[in-house]
């Protein structure tokens, strides 16, 4: 795969010097100049920067560089910057002129037609804000940053789809993304445009929308342009970029992103005897991550995020304490966005080990890293365990 996710063990551990672990500010760890305005945040929380203590993991800059996947420590906006938004593309990413483009809406509909862009936004505008996660991410310890917090524009899919007229025997809605790759299929070498299905009744959701814009702007030509699938509760697979046909058929679509990559290969006990199950990924999963540390004076405090779910509750452990409950901030109460969270933390010298778990409105609470059900599955997407993160205090 081209987004490198499945081929090395890509851990990697890099012991920073005492002296160097007292980063100030995410500017000055990203190596740029501290700016006015930190220093004007600096005077209003009384001459003191807070500053960030990097994690003892860090990202893996392979996968920084091909992905952009997020540096946690730099984020400190609940929307995720254009900047920092990881992206994937399995088969590159397609420059795409508006004036060459076109949606196509056909199969099983009484009224086929396309769209250019400017036809799709005259429809009415919806706007979502969404914490869109790669089902990959978490699948390997370094990495984490493959999830993205955004606002995205677009016209309502259910509107579209209800004025093409979907046929009674049309029960799958296929997205194509004008991505293609070559594909081996028990002997055929063929060319495949990179594809993802909804049945009718998910793709009916109000929620789901043909974005051409994302925090403001167009699509940026790696998230999609001219435009892409924003389907709120699904992992990032499903939200189809560089889209160009929505197809209805008539039976369930089996392309290489719904049934051969992207499963959930998992052993499952009945009776005694184990029965192993592999499912497509499909909606997102109750999920976590300790996001930074950060150091004020002798005040310390654990900030972290939680989506995936209709989060109620964080609750925050450091080495073998007790768990504790963080405050939450932005993002609580909607369940397509990620939740910002805190916990005050008394430090002492040393390293410690800090993991966060997540509780939803039901009650269910985020799996232990060695979960059966975690344990049980052998594929690396949907790895949604606790996630513990090594800090070094001074
Ligand atoms: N056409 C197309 N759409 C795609 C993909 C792709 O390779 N081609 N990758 C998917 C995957 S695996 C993810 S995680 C999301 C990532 O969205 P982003 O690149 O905007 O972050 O796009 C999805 N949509
Ligand atoms: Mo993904």
């Amino acid at each position: 795969m081209k987004s490198g996710m499945s081929s090395e063990t890509i851990v990697q551990q890099n012991p920073i010097p005492r002296r160097q672990v007292l980063i100030q500010g995410g500017a000055a760890a990203a190596g740029l100049a501290i700016l006015p305005t930190d220093i004007f945040r600096g005077w209003l929380s009384g001459f003191e920067q807070e500053a960030v203590i990097p994690w003892v993991q860090r990202p893996h800059p392979g996968l920084t560089e091909r992905m952009n996947i997020l540096n946690w420590e730099e984020l400190d906006s609940w929307i995720t910057p254009v900047s920092q938004m990881f992206h994937v593309g399995h088969y590159g990413s397609p420059v795409i002129a508006e004036s060459d483009w076109s949606l196509e809406i056909g199969g099983l509909v009484d009224r086929p037609r396309t769209f250019s862009l400017a036809q799709l936004r005259e429809r009415p505008r919806q706007e979502v804000v969404f914490t869109l996660e790669c089902s990959g991410n978490r699948g390997r310890p370094s990495f984490i940053g493959g999830v993205h917090n955004a606002r995205w524009a677009g016209a309502r899919l259910a509107d579209v789809l209800s004025d093409a007229g979907v046929q009674d025997e049309g029960i799958e809605v296929v997205f194509f993304g004008a991505d293609e790759g070559e594909e081996e299929i028990r002997g055929n070498t063929v060319t495949q445009n990179f594809a993802r299905s909804l049945s009718l009744e998910d793709a009916m959701d109000p929620g789901i929308i043909l974005a051409w814009e994302v925090n403001g702007e167009p699509l940026p030509n790696a998230h999609g342009f001219p435009l892409r699938v924003i389907a709120p509760g699904w992992y990032g697979i499903a939200n189809v970029k560089w889209l160009t046909r929505i197809e209805l058929r008539d039976r369930r679509f089996m392309g290489k992103f719904m049934a051969r990559d992207y499963v959930t290969l998992r052993a499952e006990a009945r009776d005694g005897a184990t029965v192993w199950t592999e499912t497509s990924v499909g909606r997102v999963n109750i999920n976590s991550v300790p996001a930074k540390v950060t150091r004020n004076g002798d005040a310390y405090a654990i900030h972290g995020a939680a989506w995936g779910a209709d989060i109620v509750r964080v609750e925050v452990r450091v080495d073998d304490g007790a768990w504790r409950a963080a405050t939450l901030g932005e993002g609580q109460s909607d369940p397509d966005t990620w939740t910002f969270w805190r916990a005050d933390w008394d430090a002492t010298p040393g390293e410690h080990t800090i993991v966060s778990r997540a509780i939803d409105a039901d009650g269910n609470v985020q799996p232990a890293a060695d979960d059966p059900m975690l344990v049980n599955k052998r594929t690396y997407w949907e790895s949604n365990g606790q996630l513990s993160r090594a800090v070094l205090i001074d």
